[in-house]
Formats: C-alpha cells, structure tokens, sequence
C-alpha cells in the first residue's frame, strides 16, 4: 500500500539534508506531507520517539487530519504498534517508505522478485521480535496471533526467501552467461552508478538515444538496461549500462537483494559515477560519501571510477569553472557536463575512451582485446 495522497506527518532529523531528502521519499512514496517535526534521536525508546514528541504526534495528526506517521529512521514492530495505538495513525520506518517506493516501480519480473525479497527481509527480524514478545504473553507486532500462528509465520517467511532466492538466481545465471558473452566480444564494459536523481538515465539517453524514464521523483530507474554505443570519432563501441540508485542509509539487506542488478558493476570496466552539483557542499560531500560506502559494499574498485560532475548548467559561471577544483574531488578524475544540454559530451567520451582503451584492458586478465 503506498497510501496514495495520503495526507502524513513527517518526524526527522534535525539537519536539512535529512528533512529534504525524507520529503523527495514521501513525495515519491505518494504523501501529501502536512507536517514535518524533528527529533535528535530517533528509533530510541517506547515510541521510536520521545514520550513528549509522541503526545505532540497525537495533536499533529489530529489537526491535520492525517492518517499516517512517517519515522524517519529504522523502527521496531513494537515501536511502530506503540505508537501507532497513543496516535490511532499509521506508522511506517523510513526503510518501509523505501520499500514503498521499490515495489511501486518495480517493472521487471527481477526487479519484482528483488522487493519481494527485500520484503521479506523486512518483515523477518519483526516476526523474530513478535516470536519473542509472544513467548512473554505479549503479542505485539502480529496482535490477536498466538505463538503457533506466530511460528507458523516465521517460517512461511523462511520458505518464501528461499523460494524468491532460488528464481533470483536463475535470473542471475542467464545474466553471468551475458556477461561472459560480452567478454566475447571483447567490447568495454561500461556502467552508470550515483545517488539517485544525479541524472544517470538523462546520460543514458543522450549517448545511447534511448528514451528511458527520467523523472525528478527519487528511485525512477530499479533495473538495469544495457546497449552498445558507438563512438565514431574513435572507431570503438562500448557497452553502456543504467542501473538503480543509491541513498544514503540505505538498509545493507536492500543492498543484498537488488545484488543480482548491481553485481554489474563488478563485472565493469569503468565506472560513471554520477554527482549532481548543483547542489549545496554538503549534500554533494554527502551523497559522495554513501556512494562510495555502497560501491565498496559491491566490491568496486575505487580504481575504476570517473567522477562525472554532472548538472553545470545549474552553476553561475564562476562556479562552474571552477568546481572540478573543490577538494571533495581531489582524490579522483573527474569531467563536468551537463546531460541535459550537453556540455561536456567530447570531453566525457574522450576520457572514456581513455580509460577503456583496449591496449590498456587487454592487461587484465578475462577481456580480449578487439582487432
Ligand atoms: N538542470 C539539469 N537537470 C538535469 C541534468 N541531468 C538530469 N537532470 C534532471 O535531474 C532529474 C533526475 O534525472 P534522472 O536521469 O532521472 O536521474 P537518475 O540518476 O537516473 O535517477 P534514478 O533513476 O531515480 O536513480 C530529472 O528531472 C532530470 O531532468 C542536467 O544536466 N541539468
Ligand atoms: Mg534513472
């Protein structure tokens, strides 16, 4: 249920970073935000919040007439049931709200069984927690369920993984044998990584003139499409992939099971990796940073990175000429463009064809080089 013009309070973080990106997740999530409170701590205590802030919830939600509660942060079953009782609201985490999102998107037959996975993973550690609270008499989080039911559930949960994770693989089989084709071909490999809405797909579009979605609203892209673009000036093709987003905070198990999608970008040569900079510093230092947390996480290689400022269009040009300058890029190679009006398309397909040049890959072990 992703509660469609569902009208929500929001309780983050104190910082703007947070708030901003909370609200691009609700807006994509499909809430009409009323109200947004902070709170230092979150996902602490009896409420998830303070005992203060979940009475102010109560009046929040009543005056605005809202039906949901967004928590910013990761929630227990208990937590969730506790305040949803004092505030006869809605209460979903922020890892709920993004699993919102995924299943809303998911297009895919593999980006489908990805959520569902992540689904499940989602619920497992609330079901451990209902067997728990039931085992003490309590019956948070499945209420009314008695400890058999609750067992039963457990392991019907167990079961499901097991059975998305076996159809997964399949899935990943046919893609391994892709991968392995392509090295055939001896033609670079090259992928499309960044937080989401740094404007991935509008790159994608402009060099393989494909028309894929693009949109402002966060996670419009959840699987990966991959075709070959030619560069005539070099007499050389590459293959140019698009994939999911990142965020910050993003639940490792989230990582886990859209694996199958963004084990890709082990598979490359060369990593895009995209920074929108039209943003203030801190955002940019921080999407830049859970960018690289979760690249290592998939075992890229920070070698195989070109960071592509993208979104000059949007800087005066002061700024402009100077943003490759900024010491948050000091430890990479960067290019600046713009992927919408197309500044800096030479310079970019220059330096990809320097880092995928042939002679160069031919090096490494399990590409052959093309005649
Ligand atoms: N001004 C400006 N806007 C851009 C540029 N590149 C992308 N955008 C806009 O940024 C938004 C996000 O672009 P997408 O290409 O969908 O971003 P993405 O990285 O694929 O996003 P996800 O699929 O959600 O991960 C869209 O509204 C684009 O029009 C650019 O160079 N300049
Ligand atoms: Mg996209």
């Amino acid at each position: 249920m992703s509660g469609s013009g569902a009208k929500a309070v929001v309780v983050t973080y104190p910082d703007e970073f947070a708030r901003d990106e909370i609200l691009g997740l609700a807006k994509a999530g499909g809430y009409d935000v009323k109200e947004v409170v902070t709170q230092k701590d979150l996902g602490r205590s009896e409420y998830g919040v303070g005992s203060g802030k979940a009475q102010e919830l109560e009046g929040l939600v009543a005056d605005t007439e809202s039906d949901t509660i967004i928590i910013d942060e990761s929630m227990t079953s208990s937590q969730a049931n506790n305040l949803s009782r004092l505030t006869h609201a809605r209460v979903i985490d922020r890892e709920r709200l993004i699993l919102n999102i995924f299943a809303k998107r998911a297009a895919t037959t593999e980006a489908k069984l990805q959520v569902q996975l992540a689904e499940l993973r989602y619920e497992l550690p609330r079901a451990r927690e209902a067997v728990r609270n039931s085992l003490r008499g309590e019956q948070a989080g499945f209420s009314g369920m008695g400890e058999y039911a609750v067992d039963v559930k457990f392991r019907a949960l167990k079961r499901q993984m097991g059975f998305i994770k076996d159809r997964l693989e399949k899935t990943k089989t046919v893609r391994g044998l892709h991968a392995s084709e392509r090295r055939k071909l001896g033609v670079p490999f090259v992928s499309l990584a960044g937080y989401t809405s740094s404007g991935k797909t509008t790159l994608f579009n402009r060099l393989t003139a494909e028309s894929k979605d693009v949109s402002p609203d966060l996670f419009t892209t959840l699987s990966t499409t991959t075709r070959m673009v030619a560069f005539p000036n070099f007499r050389r093709k590459i293959l140019l992939s698009d994939t999911v987003g990142f965020i910050s905070r993003l639940p490792t198990y989230l990582v886990e099971s859209f694996r199958s999608t963004l084990d890709e970008l082990r598979h490359t040569d060369l990593v895009l990796l995209m920074i929108d900079v039209s943003e203030p510093p801190e955002s940019i230092g921080i999407k830049l940073r859970s960018c690289r947390e979760t690249l290592s996480e998939l075992d890229v290689e920070p070698s195989k990175l070109l960071v592509v400022l993208n979104k000059v269009d949007l800087l005066d040009v002061r700024a402009r000429s100077k943003i490759e300058l900024d010491p948050l890029f000091k430890d990479y190679s960067t290019v600046k463009i713009s992927a919408v009006r197309g500044d800096g398309m030479h310079q970019l397909r220059t330096k990809i064809m320097e880092r995928t040049d042939p002679r160069g890959l031919a090096r490494r072990p399990g590409l052959t080089t093309p005649k």
